[in-house]
């Protein structure tokens, strides 16, 4: 369980106002001391996550918080990074405390929560301080599931995991990568290099995924090296439904096959299940428009070491450089989140998020989208400096759901 990919784990972020005690909710719900406790409040300061398995939803992550109403300088830091998690999580559960008659904050907060979907528990904690007194409902909309429980006695917790079972079975089916476009027993064939590149007797993961997907799919898998392409491509019983492929063969791999036969990259296909695909692709298309000097924001969503040829530092610059003619001014950016001021930036470039989830990804689209300024990934800039994206893309073309 602990190898599920964080970002194909539903995100459970945890928030309220200081000390009514989202972080003893997170220790009881997991059972382990995930966050420091105390009756200080403010004890919480950045985002803790822990990864659990709640049944039968399977691998979740719960991220507790800093309390929303902290105050001060180092306050507002704190605010910003709980906003930043509550925006991008799957589900939020808005803790209170049951003895505290005045719910005039939370009711407040909760009126903000339909524009991001609307997908809140209330758990009103610290219920053993509240005995006697009934559970005051009316600062609550009807639509909002409630539950009153105290993670000090342990009374209610097995009605809150069912409350959070019964809200993550609402959220919508994870759409399919690619073979849920497609009708039943369609035939894909997959092209790719076992390259010294490629990690040692296994295959990336968005490799696997695909072929899962298509598994569940009821569709069937072809796969191929690219080094005996040719050959392997005429002892195919029947034309693929569509032919997928790694990136770097992706124009020599059109050159074999016949023009007719509709082929994409993995590329593609994870960018449009990590966000608006076809966006996503206009944002590639805007590099044509772009003149020297533009500003360019190359945004990774996780810190890693840079190497030599560094896609973000290096591969990315250089290619957009030479397309566009003349010098571009370029900010790389690697964590967590965006800065607050896009409105400088021409165009925005992102990795293809593979350590984040859709929630996330979506997140940064929509602040992007805000401040109007186009925004690609990686694997579309690549496409479309190296001419294939109007190809790969044809078979999204009447998908609305991308
Ligand atoms: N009586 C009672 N007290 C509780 C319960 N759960 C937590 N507390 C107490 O409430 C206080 C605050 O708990 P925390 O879990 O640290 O609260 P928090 O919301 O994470 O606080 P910050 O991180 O400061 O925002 C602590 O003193 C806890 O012992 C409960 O069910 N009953
Ligand atoms: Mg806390």
């Amino acid at each position: 369980m602990e190898s599920t990919p964080r970002a194909n784990r539903l995100a459970i972020a945890f928030f309220g106002r200081r000390n009514v005690s989202k972080s003893s909710l997170i220790n009881a719900l997991t059972g382990q001391e995930v966050s420091l406790i105390s009756d200080v409040p403010g004890s919480t300061a950045d985002p803790v996550s822990k990864s659990m398995e709640l049944l039968p939803i399977g691998p979740i992550t719960v991220i507790d918080t800093a309390g929303l109403d902290d105050e001060g300088e180092l306050g507002a830091q704190k605010v910003r990074r709980a906003k930043t998690i509550l925006n991008q999580a799957d589900l939020a559960v808005l803790v209170c405390d049951a003895s505290n008659p005045d719910k005039s904050w939370e009711a407040e907060w909760l009126k903000t929560m339909p524009s991001r979907g609307g997908r809140v528990l209330v758990v009103e904690n610290k219920a053993d301080l509240a005995a006697g007194s009934a559970a005051q409902g009316d600062w609550l909309p009807v639509s909002v599931p409630r539950v009153r429980v105290s993670a000090a006695s342990g009374e209610g917790l097995e009605l809150f995991k069912d409350a959070l079972v019964a809200l993550a079975a609402q959220s919508p089916a994870e759409p399919s990568l690619i073979a849920g476009l497609f009708p039943r027993n369609s035939l894909f064939m997959l092209v790719t290099p076992q390259d010294p590149q490629a990690p040692k007797g296994r295959l990336i993961l968005p490799q696997v995924q695909v072929i899962r997907d298509i598994l569940d799919h009821g569709g069937l898998v072809s796969m191929a090296d690219f080094a005996d392409l040719e050959s392997q491509i005429k002892s195919l019983a029947r034309r693929p439904d569509l032919v997928i492929v790694d990136a770097q063969v992706f124009g020599r791999v059109a050159k074999i096959i016949p023009e007719d036969w509709p082929i994409t990259a993995f590329s593609i296909i994870m960018a449009r299940a990590k966000g608006d695909l076809h966006p996503l692709a206009e944002g590639a298309r805007h590099i044509d428009r772009l003149k020297p000097g533009a500003k360019v924001l190359i945004a990774e969503a996780c810190t890693h070491h840079a190497m030599k040829n560094d896609i973000a530092r290096e591969r990315i610059p250089k290619l957009l450089t030479e397309k566009v003619g003349g010098p571009l001014n370029f900010e790389v950016l690697a964590g967590n989140d965006f800065a607050d001021d896009l409105s400088s930036c021409d165009l925005i470039v992102c990795c293809g998020g593979c350590m984040i989830t859709r929630g996330h990804f979506m997140a940064r689209m929509k602040k992007a989208m805000e401040a109007r300024v186009p925004m690609t990934n990686f694997g579309l800039t690549l496409a479309h400096l190296n001419g294939y994206l109007d190809r790969a893309m044809a078979v999204f073309k009447n998908d609305g759901s991308a």
